[in-house]
């Protein structure tokens, strides 16, 4: 086992690692940007290695200076967290040269799944099925043409080396598509530094299904059920629940099972989440994750599981203690992700908290590092706290997340607050009637 583990991330979710550090025995060590001197990860860990200046290319994503902090503190073991590090092979690669423990999939597993068209080659060769769309990467106007004729529009553009939403373009006729393609191209290119494309056929009505799976390195894979992950703004996920209000049984049957199927084909190892798409009875494989996700404590709550325990288990050579038969799920949670923004604008809008109020009681959930007179910084993303609930089923989850937001009393910056809000008592939403399309058509953003 692990005697001390290095957190390279920041945030509610270092916390997060430190917790289940403590809760194992096992030393942490964080690490932070000069700005982030008086954050809580710092405060909380057992030791702290300043790596660099605030923005992020010369702190948080600087590998020398993580790796020298590791070296210096004898770790054995780094954590990523999410974003930053957390799906650079490369970076798991280095790690493994140092002797230091990388907490996550294989390098493999990582360069595979985070190449979108690969993913998608090595899947099809198994019985999962994907969009409709490009086989390979889309080179030219006439190529593009030719896909989007066979699929129908509209049509998805996406960057192959991107992923969550990042540079996709959605086309509706064959006049947009040039210059739609010139767009993708160039987002790929300044978002990953690879212009590749490729065309999928866009789902109009469509749910966002994903399933969460834990793979050891003894050939056990096991999944803790889906997330629905639908209420998205811009690509960016705003609300997420568990267990979907639109699978059906039969369903869930077959998307975990092609979940598991699809880590068996990659030879998956540790923690990851398969993205679907869902139309009907009809599902559609995405991408896969090949790390923790903001959203993993909805599945956390209904099924009782530490995800972030299992995956340190996992990467010390543990054999997972849980087997399929041993996941139940229990009841109805909900996340939703407090951003520092506007309410209206959605623009981040950095400052100071001047009061910092979390919601308690029964079933509430509070995942941040936030707290009274913290300065919300510019150099990092804008979401401050996760509010999950959870409770027996999804209209007491609704009741308890309206009261837990109205008890979150943030002042000093803008929050989205008001529209979780406005957001839970939306008819659709209520009734679990929405889709895709329910950000655009209900909250008209
Ligand atoms: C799609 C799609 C429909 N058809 N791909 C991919 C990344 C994720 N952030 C959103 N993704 C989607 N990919 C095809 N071929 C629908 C989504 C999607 C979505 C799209 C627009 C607006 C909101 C959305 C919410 C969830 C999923």
């Amino acid at each position: 086992m692990f005697k001390k583990i290095l957190i390279a991330n920041r945030g509610e979710i270092a916390l997060r690692i430190i917790r289940a550090c403590k809760e194992l025995g096992i030393k942490s060590v964080a690490v932070h940007s000069d700005v982030d001197y008086h954050a809580m990860h710092v405060k909380m860990a057992d030791e702290a290695v300043c790596i660099g200046p605030g923005p992020s290319k010369k702190s948080y994503l600087n590998i020398p200076a993580i790796l020298s902090a590791a070296e210096l503190t004898q770790a054995d073991a780094i954590h990523p967290g999410y974003g930053f590090l957390s799906e650079n092979y490369q970076f798991a690669d280095i790690c493994q040269k140092c002797k230091i423990t990388f907490i996550g999939p294989t390098s493999d597993n990582m360069r595979k799944m985070g190449n979108k068209l690969s993913a998608k080659e090595l899947l099809r060769k198994s019985n999962i099925p994907s969009l409709p769309g490009s086989l390979h990467a889309i080179k030219s106007f006439d190529e593009g043409a030719s896909v989007a004729n066979e699929i129908g529009y509209p049509v998805i553009l996406k960057a192959a080396a991107g992923g969550g939403g990042r540079g996709m373009v959605i086309v509706e006729s064959e006049d947009e598509l040039e210059l739609s393609l010139l767009k993708a191209q160039a987002e790929a290119e300044a978002g990953f530094g690879d212009s590749t494309i490729y065309i999928e056929k866009f789902l109009q009505n469509s749910r966002h299904i994903e399933v969460q799976i834990l793979c050891d390195n003894n050939g056990n894979k096991i999944h803790l059920g889906e997330r629905d992950c639908t209420i998205q703004r811009r690509h960016q996920k705003l609300l997420e629940e568990a267990p979907s209000t639109y699978i059906s049984e039969k369903l869930r049957e077959k998307i975990t099972s092609a979940a598991i199927h699809a880590a068996q084909i990659v030879d998956y190892k540790n923690v990851g989440t398969i993205e679907f798409l869902v139309e009907g009875e009809n599902f559609y494989f995405m991408e896969m994750n090949t790390r923790i996700q903001v959203e993993h404590p909805v599945t956390e709550m209904i099924t009782g599981v530490d995800i972030v325990k299992e995956q340190i288990l996992i990467s010390a050579g543990e054999v997972l203690s849980l087997k399929q038969s041993d996941i139940t799920f229990k009841g109805h949670s909900m996340e939703c992700r407090i951003n520092a923004e506007h309410p209206e604008t959605f623009h981040p809008s950095p400052g100071t908290i001047t009061t910092f109020h979390q919601p308690g009681g029964i079933g509430i959930r509070v995942e941040s590092a936030a707290y009274h007179n913290y300065s919300v910084l510019p150099y990092y993303d804008s979401m401050i706290a996760k509010l999950i609930v959870h409770s027996g089923n999804r209209q007491e989850a609704i009741r308890r997340m309206q009261r837990a937001l109205d008890e979150f009393i943030i002042e000093g910056i803008d929050t989205n607050i008001a529209f979780h809000k406005r957001l839970l008592e939306n008819e659709h939403f209520i009734t679990g009637n929405y889709n895709t399309r329910f950000i655009n058509t209900f909250m008209n953003l």
